[in-house]
């Protein structure tokens, strides 16, 4: 990083999980997608069949990303953009805990949980009046539906997001690749983008994962205690230098 003057920062919800957030691919089995399976609810046709039943796990889901607070990852990250101005986050987490971090101009790739929008005017809302409006899903009064701000499964990702990302991907120096299963495209695909362009790829995660062979170098630990390190190291360095 005291080399790399450009760097991206790619993470998932593995940076959330020491907030108290569960991931997708939880080892113990404790993650969202174990229990619910991504094809019944993180898609347009579950919301269509089940609104209720998809509402109430958005609106679990808030409630845990409303409770969160941002952990020594996120933190970590957000002090390197005071040092490395160039630095852009880019994250498929939509619980905007690296923004409460104080991390600046992140770009969501899977939109946001913390707005609802109605699905036939577009109109939105804040998720935390949503949640209290009567009705689940609440209903907007052009008699459309409120979802959750989030890119589902099958829909596209917000064009402008996907853009930046990918241009930041594909000239960077170093992509900072934290606690994703790297498994969900067009997102995961920014690392072999990265990787295709010649980028350093540091990859920060607990376990193994398909793209960790692109990988310059894999730190194999909980965010929250690995990103912390790499700062104070990298401090040392700069202080040095
Ligand atoms: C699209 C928001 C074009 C919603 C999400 C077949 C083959 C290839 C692709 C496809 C296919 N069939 C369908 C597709 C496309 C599909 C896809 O990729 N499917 C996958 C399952 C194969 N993609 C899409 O549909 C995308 N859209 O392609 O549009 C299009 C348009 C029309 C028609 C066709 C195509 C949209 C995808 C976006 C879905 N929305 N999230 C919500 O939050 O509910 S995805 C969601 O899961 C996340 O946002 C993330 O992107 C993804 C994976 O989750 P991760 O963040 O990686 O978390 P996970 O739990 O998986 O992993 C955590 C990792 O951290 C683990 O490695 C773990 O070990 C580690 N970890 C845990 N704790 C820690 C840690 N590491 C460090 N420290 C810790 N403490
Ligand atoms: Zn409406």
């Amino acid at each position: 990083m005291r080399e790399a003057p450009t760097i991206v920062v790619f993470t998932g919800a593995g940076i959330s999980q020491e907030s108290g957030i569960p991931t997708f691919r939880d080892e113990e089995g404790r993650g969202l997608w174990e229990r619910f399976r991504p094809e019944e609810l993180a898609t347009p046709e579950a919301f269509a069949a089940h609104p209720e039943v998809v509402w109430r796990w958005y609106r679990w889901r808030f409630e845990k990303v409303r409770a969160a607070s941002p952990n020594a990852g996120h933190l970590a990250i957000a002090s390197w953009q005071a040092r490395f101005p160039t630095l852009l986050v880019v994250t498929q987490n939509v619980d905007r805990l690296h923004q409460r971090a104080g991390s600046r101009d992140v770009v969501e790739l899977h939109g946001d949980l913390w707005t609802a929008r109605c699905d036939r005017c577009g109109r939105e809302v804040e998720m935390t009046a949503a949640i209290d409006m009567p009705g689940e899903p609440p209903r907007c009064g052009c008699g459309g539906r409120y979802r959750p701000n989030v890119v589902w499964f099958g829909e596209t990702l917000p064009y402008a997001a996907f853009e930046r990302a990918h241009r930041a991907a594909a000239g960077c120096d170093l992509l900072l690749v934290v606690g994703t299963s790297a498994r969900v495209y067009p997102a995961a695909g920014l690392i072999e983008v990265a990787a295709a362009a010649g980028s350093a790829i540091v990859e920060v995660n607990r376990d193994e994962t398909p793209l960790s062979p692109l990988a310059t170098r894999t730190f194999r630990g909980a965010a929250g205690a690995v990103l912390p390190r790499l700062a104070d190291e990298l401090e040392r360095w700069l202080s040095r230098s």
